[in-house]
């Protein structure tokens, strides 16, 4: 029953249990199998954890269906079983909980959704859908979405629940940064849920409670939606041959007090908790009034995957780049037709670091298909640039095209008051969880008067309202008429603008340039009716936040609007060194900006991830006469030493480690064709791999390509390979050396656990091991104390030829 939660929920406090898997684990269930198998292979064992957490006091058990997902469940080739295992599972949890909820527990598929990584978003979508449907089936009344790490992927995971009809409970999982492992943060996560109407929002598992506490602060900074927390019992740690969470259910009620300050009316545990957690966390959790009911956000919220911006409500006014537009620039149209994105790609960076805080994007070309052109540019925006996106077509199937590429949540430009743009957006947006940007003009066009406009605002506002949104979501342009031939439509559209603000309590947005047109020097223009509008109380301008004159009037404005505090802003801008260009048109260079050299442009196109030209500049080397080995030496790997610098001071997250990663690999295929391999004996037989546990394989890669162009034969086994598998390899193919790579101080022990085991079963081959983390000092310590040194690729090169000769 779907409406027992959300009653429960505006009462609160609602208690949910603790951990299922740690608890399942505690009770001797042996890892290796599929844990969600055992609704119908093990129902009593489940039925016995559950009925522990009813009597604890939970108001709510969760069903043990946190894997049983297609994608998951496949890995057992068990995804035929979906619908029965899922089904069982409610039931089984119905059967315990008696008059308390059942929630259906939804996990992460394992994948990345794109362009991350490989699941397209709509089949995303339908895994979630196929899942929240059996567990609907199974009498569940509510779901809950647990433990997700990309912030798509969450957007999939909603859209496909919302379709049974029941609550949403979305909670995503932090590291010690605060970020998702892909660079979400609480807020861009909480913005975003509130946005598709979740009924509570939250964290679980993470960081402990302390870790929680944070996370939920943040987005209790966002979002007036009801907050869940769902920490673990602390991060484990190995006591003797034990894993365990060092959490004590006291010390973890005694945080409870602050969670409900911040405005928690959920709370449940996630792994090491147990019933004894519940009881004592319950106790404290039940025993406090809950914090006041947060007053309504008042300001218009827009996050991306990596970052978030808010405007409106008081809040300082924000600068949507309009560059990312076809209009007026060839180049740009021209890459378009061509399924390319270069300038898109530029432009995102060069608004970003000119101060802009949204991003306009318009692919609108006549005869292009505007809805893959979308695709494509969206995910060329979020790839080069944290900043959330505006989404601005006609074409409802390009808003859509946008809509489910987009990280995080954008608004989208523009509807308005002609009857046929409302009903064909509005219900898009509230599907989508969008904000809108609502141009103020009806069937009948733009009217004069500002009263006018505001009548046409408040129409489209009681429609928005009616489709579910609420009067943040919607944001009104007021439309700059050009004063040449209006000489009044200044004055009218400022006057639209103070109206809405007052009347309708909504943001006013500007498209400002139209106001110049017909005008000589319209920078001037446009700059000081900025600065006026600004001052009207115009909360975000549509503007070219590369054109120096309309950044000085929007910074100089702000100062004088006390907007910007001890100017902070304004002094940070006239201290840096930003790029600003005059009013021409930019026309974005092919190359990424300031690169120079041919070495420094490949570096550029690493760090930049810009898979589209790495080749062409990879061959213009080669034409040049570079060597293969240079070309990496001099430009591929200090693009990707840069990439791993921006990734440790966190400017950097991984989506955009794993972009550079796969131009790196790009660059690589082609430069394999310049190294046809040496013809001639075999030089000797080596076994590579990256150990267990580890996915970096660039480096490895690197060895074993130049490997076989001296001669080699080559065994690559790859990455995260185990130990023992090495091992018997080594052993089969008889091989001289066995070469091992590894990058991370976690997983460079598994080279002494490889080494040792070779030693053990007695495989006479020799070893050399390599990778960022490994030093000359450390291969002197691991395994029977005869393990080379590789050093670079090439010395590695070296080494192993002067291995094979010693031997002989
Ligand atoms: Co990750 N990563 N990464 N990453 N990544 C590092 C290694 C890291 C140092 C970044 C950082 O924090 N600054 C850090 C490790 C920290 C630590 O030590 N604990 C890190 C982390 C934390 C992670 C994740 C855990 C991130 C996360 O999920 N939160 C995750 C790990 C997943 C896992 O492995 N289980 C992760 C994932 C990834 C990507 C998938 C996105 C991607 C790898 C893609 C791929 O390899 N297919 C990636 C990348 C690209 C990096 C950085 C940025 C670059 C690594 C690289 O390829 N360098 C890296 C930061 C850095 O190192 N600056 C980083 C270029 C390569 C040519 O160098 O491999 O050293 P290297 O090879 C050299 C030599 O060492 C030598 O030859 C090569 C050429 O001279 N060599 C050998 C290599 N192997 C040899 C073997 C030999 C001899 C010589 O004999 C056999």
């Amino acid at each position: 029953m779907p409406g027992r939660f959300l009653a429960a929920l505006k009462k609160g406090p609602i208690l949910f249990d603790g951990a299922m898997g740690t608890m399942l684990q505690r009770l001797g269930l042996k890892p290796g199998g599929c844990p969600d198998e055992l609704a119908l292979t093990n129902p009593g064992l489940l039925n016995k954890i559950h009925s522990s957490y009813i009597d604890a006091g939970a108001d709510v058990v969760t069903t043990n269906t946190f894997g049983a997902n297609r994608i998951k469940l496949a890995e057992y080739s068990l995804e035929t079983k979906l619908s029965s295992i899922n089904v069982a599972a409610a039931r089984c949890a119905r059967a315990a909980a008696g008059k308390s909820l059942v929630a259906g527990g939804i996990g992460p598929t394992g994948k990345f959704v794109e362009p991350v990584g490989d699941l397209p978003f709509d089949a995303a979508v339908e895994i979630f859908t196929e899942q929240a449907a059996a567990l609907k089936k199974g009498g569940v009344d509510l779901i809950i979405i647990e433990t997700m790490m990309d912030i798509k992927e969450m957007k999939a995971a909603i859209i496909g629940a919302r379709t049974t009809g029941l609550p949403i409970v979305a909670t995503m999982t932090f590291d010690e940064t605060l970020r998702t492992v892909l660079g979400t943060p609480p807020e861009s996560f909480a913005i975003m849920a509130a946005g598709l109407d979740v009924a509570a929002i939250g964290a679980n598992c993470s960081l402990g409670i302390e870790g929680i506490l944070k996370a939920v602060t943040a987005m209790a900074s966002v979002t007036d939606v009801p907050l869940i927390a769902q920490p673990n019992a602390g991060i484990p740690v190995l006591r003797g041959k034990e894993t365990v969470f060092p959490s004590s259910p006291d010390e973890m009620a005694s945080v409870v007090p602050r969670l409900v300050e911040t405005g928690v009316r959920v709370l449940g545990g996630c792994c090491g908790t147990t019933p004894e957690h519940i009881i004592k966390m319950g106790r404290v959790f039940k025993s406090r009034r809950p914090a006041k009911k947060k007053t309504p956000v008042s300001f218009t919220a827009l996050s991306s995957r990596t970052s978030f911006t808010l405007f409106g409500g008081g809040l300082p006014p924000i600068v949507i780049g309009e560059r990312i537009n076809p209009t007026g620039k060839k180049a740009m149209a021209d890459e378009l037709k061509e399924a390319k994105t270069s300038v898109v790609r530029n432009f995102a960076r060069q608004q970003e670091t000119s101060g802009a805080h949204a991003l306009d994007v318009n692919v609108g070309v006549p005869g292009l298909d505007e809805v893959s052109a979308m695709q494509r540019a969206v995910f060329a925006v979020n790839e080069n640039s944290k900043l959330p996106i505006v989404i601005d077509s006609s074409s409802p199937e390009a808003v859509i095209a946008g809509l489910k590429s987009v990280d995080g949540r954008p608004l989208i430009n523009s509807i308005s008051g002609e009857e046929k743009k409302l009903s064909a957006i509005l219900p898009i947006a509230k599907d989508y969880g969008a904000a809108v940007l609502a141009l103020t003009l009806n069937d009948k066009g733009i009217p004069d008067s500002a009263q006018g406009r505001l009548k046409a605002a408040e129409r489209i506002l009681k429609r928005a309202m009616k489709a579910g949104m609420s009067r943040v979501d919607v944001v009104f342009d007021c439309l700059a008429m050009t004063v040449s031939a209006a000489p009044a439509s200044a004055i009218e559209t400022l006057k639209a603008i103070r109206l809405i603000k007052e009347r309708l309590g909504c943001g006013a947005v500007l498209g400002v340039s139209n106001i110049s047109f017909g005008l000589p020097e319209r920078e001037v223009i446009n700059a000081n009716f900025l600065s006026m509008a600004l001052a009207a109380g115009l909360d975000a301008a549509i503007i070219n936040p590369n054109n120096k004159a309309m950044m000085d009037a929007y910074h100089s404005s702000i100062v004088l609007l006390n907007k910007d505090l001890r100017a902070e802003r304004y002094i940070k801008r006239h201290q840096a060194t930003i790029p600003i260009t005059s009013t021409r048109e930019v026309v974005a260079p092919v190359a990424p900006i300031g690169a120079k050299s041919i070495a420094e442009k490949i570096s550029a196109a690493v760090i930049e991830g810009d898979e589209e030209n790495i080749v062409s500049l990879v061959e213009a080397a080669l034409k040049e006469g570079w060597q293969p080995i240079k070309i990496s030496n001099d430009g591929l790997i200090p693009g990707l030493t840069e990439v791993g610098k921006l990734f440790a001071c966190n400017k950097y997250y991984l989506p955009q480690v794993m972009l550079s990663a796969d131009t790196m690999k790009k660059a690589f295929s082609r430069l394999k064709k310049e190294l046809t391999g040496a013809k001639g004996p075999r030089q000797g037989k080596v076994l590579l791999a990256t150990v267990e546990g580890d996915i970096h394989d660039i480096g490895k890669n690197i060895v074993a390509t130049l490997l076989e162009n001296h001669g080699f034969e080559v065994i690559d086994l790859g990455k995260n390979v185990p130990s023992d598998k090495i091992v018997s390899e080594a052993a089969k193919n008889k091989v001289d050396i066995v070469g091992l790579s590894a990058l991370m101080t976690t997983t460079v022990m598994e080279m002494d656990k490889v080494i040792k085991l070779l030693n053990e079963r007695g495989i006479k081959a020799m070893t050399i091991v390599g990778g960022a983390v490994v030093t000359e000092e450390f291969s002197k310590k691991i395994g029977i104390g005869k393990t080379v040194y590789g050093g670079d690729a090439l010395s590695a090169i070296e080494k192993i030829k002067n291995m094979i000769k010693a031997s002989k």
